[in-house]
């Protein structure tokens, strides 16, 4: 179904679209003008008015004609896009105590859950949005759960650090947050069959792939296991991926009925139920890809083409972030940030992949983070005649000694001493990750989700170049 249906639904509740505004402020153009050919004769004030801008039409009539006044000005284009693929136009309303009593029954919706560090949970929300749209639905979105941040910190919204009325502008389409759609504050326990992902791509673990979100969202669950075929590597225990269109067929009724199998138990009311039709929901979205593992590092991801490129920040946020990177670099407030090149260097728990190799070899020295620079440096002079002398670099390293040999080399570093005590733990990786997006060119470090998503951001963004890091034995990125 349509998930704008309800728009078409509640037209006249609405205000009218800008196409409709435009077809009949044109209507009454075309009328005037009609009047000024045939008084006047003239041809060249019919070719002049037609192609003036309809907002200016009211200025350039004369005195005494009724059709300034029948003339309504339009909403702010904003307005209209607000109202349009906002919360009011596939809600009945404000959030309810249970999430059934706001969906509004010609609208069909989707969700899904995140148990990662956040970067991946930020790729699954992208997923699930993509997702959204090739099947029509409504997305609605959970909160970013604190998995590597600390388990004593709260979630945060997704719309506290993603800009969501810029993601349905650009998008043309309704995104919904959790806390938009049933109260934050609810304990009413709703039930919810959902569709059992996990246990049909991996091995390992004979249940649904586990996360704190229902329980946060006071949903219980009975799942489905969903087909094998949905698998993309057939019985290939060395991944664990699935495509977006095989999760795609599951949303629609035939391949839906054609797979359904006696339903998991549900954890807390012991009922038994099959995928719910009207809010479709998947245990977990993380390895879907639409024609090869992990491939939101590669160009043509639809994924991020379609979704994550639209993905901006939340407005506040970079705002906060813009203060971190002039206070590093030394530039006033409120004046202009100059270029930099932004650096994400992943330490910390990536020494678990160092195996005997000792973390002094492991790691990449600055050495070659500093050729990788120069790299970027050269290749945004070469194609836009643009010296980037401005090094801002961000990481997950304690290592006083090593942040010392790091402003030795003249870059620059947020300083996140009392970013928690101000904003709260979440602050500093998502100061980062927004300075990591800002870069006219970016260096980020091999096999990073966080670089990942960053070189991707400043690709899209900044239409800046990216280097990778290579690191894990001596001379790893030597070449
Ligand atoms: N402040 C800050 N924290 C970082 C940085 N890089 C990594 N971290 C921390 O390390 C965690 C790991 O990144 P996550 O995004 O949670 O983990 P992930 O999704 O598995 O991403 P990767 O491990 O990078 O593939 C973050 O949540 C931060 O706590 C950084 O540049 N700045
Ligand atoms: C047009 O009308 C407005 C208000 O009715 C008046 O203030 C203005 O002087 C008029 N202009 C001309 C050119 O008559
Ligand atoms: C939820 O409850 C907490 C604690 O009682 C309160 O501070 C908060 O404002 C409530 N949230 C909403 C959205 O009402
Ligand atoms: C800190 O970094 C320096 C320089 O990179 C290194 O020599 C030292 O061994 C590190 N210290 C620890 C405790 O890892």
């Amino acid at each position: 179904m349509d998930p704008d249906s309800a728009r078409y639904k509640d037209k006249d509740e609405l205000p009218p679209s800008p196409q409709a505004f435009l077809s009949r402020k044109r209507f009454i153009l075309v009328a005037w003008v009609a009047l000024v050919i045939v008084s006047l004769g003239c041809l060249s004030t019919f070719v002049s008015y037609t192609s003036i801008p309809t907002t200016q039409i009211p200025t350039e009539l004369p005195n005494g004609t009724s059709h300034s006044t029948a003339v309504p000005s339009p909403p702010p284009q904003a307005q209209v896009v607000l109202e349009t693929f906002g919360p009011q136009s596939v809600l009945k309303g404000a959030p309810t105590l249970s999430f059934r009593d706001n969906l509004l029954p010609d609208v069909q919706y989707i969700t899904s859950w995140v148990s990662a560090g956040w970067t991946n949970d930020v790729m699954t929300y992208i997923n699930l949005i993509y997702l959204a749209l090739i099947t029509d639905r409504v997305p609605i979105i959970p909160e970013f759960i604190p998995s590597h941040i600390g388990g004593h910190v709260p979630p945060i919204p997704f719309g506290e650090v993603f800009d969501v009325p810029r993601l349905r502008k650009l998008l043309g389409r309704p995104v919904l947050e959790w806390r938009e759609v049933k109260h934050p504050n609810s304990t009413f326990i709703d039930d919810l069959g959902c569709w059992n992902v996990w246990e049909a791509v991996q091995y390992r673990e004979a249940f649904p792939r586990r996360s704190r979100i229902p329980n946060d969202l006071s949903l219980d669950i009975s799942y489905t296991k969903a087909p094998e075929w949905i698998k993309m590597i057939p019985n290939y225990e060395h991944d664990q991926h699935v495509t977006f269109w095989s999760l795609a067929r599951l949303a629609f009724p035939t391949t839906r009925k054609a797979s359904l199998v006696p339903p998991l138990e549900s954890p807390k009311h012991k009922h038994f139920l099959p995928p719910d039709e009207q809010l479709l929901c998947y245990d977990y979205l993380y390895y879907v890809s639409a024609h090869q593992p992990f491939e939101l590092e590669y160009d043509y991801s639809p994924a991020w083409r379609y979704v994550g490129k639209y993905m901006h920040w939340n407005p506040q946020l970079e705002k906060l972030a813009d203060s971190y990177v002039r206070r590093a670099i030394g530039v006033p407030e409120d004046a202009p940030i100059p270029p930099f090149i932004s650096i994400h260097v992943r330490h910390h728990d990536f020494e678990t992949w160092c195996g005997d190799v000792p973390i002094i070899d492991c790691f990449a020295p600055l050495s070659a983070i500093s050729r990788r620079v120069g790299e970027v440096q050269q290749e945004i002079h070469e194609k836009r005649g643009l010296r980037v002398n401005h090094v801002v670099i961000t990481s997950d390293e304690r290592n006083a000694t090593w942040w010392r040999q790091v402003s030795e080399l003249g870059w620059f570093a947020p300083d996140h001493t009392d970013t928690k005590a101000l904003y709260g733990d979440w602050y500093p990786v998502l100061i980062d990750a927004v300075i990591q997006s800002q870069g006219a060119g970016f260096v980020g470090t091999d096999r990073s989700t966080m670089s990942i998503i960053a070189a991707r951001r400043a690709e899209s963004w900044q239409n800046g170049p990216n280097r990778m890091v290579k690191w894990g034995t001596p001379g790893a990125d030597d070449h």
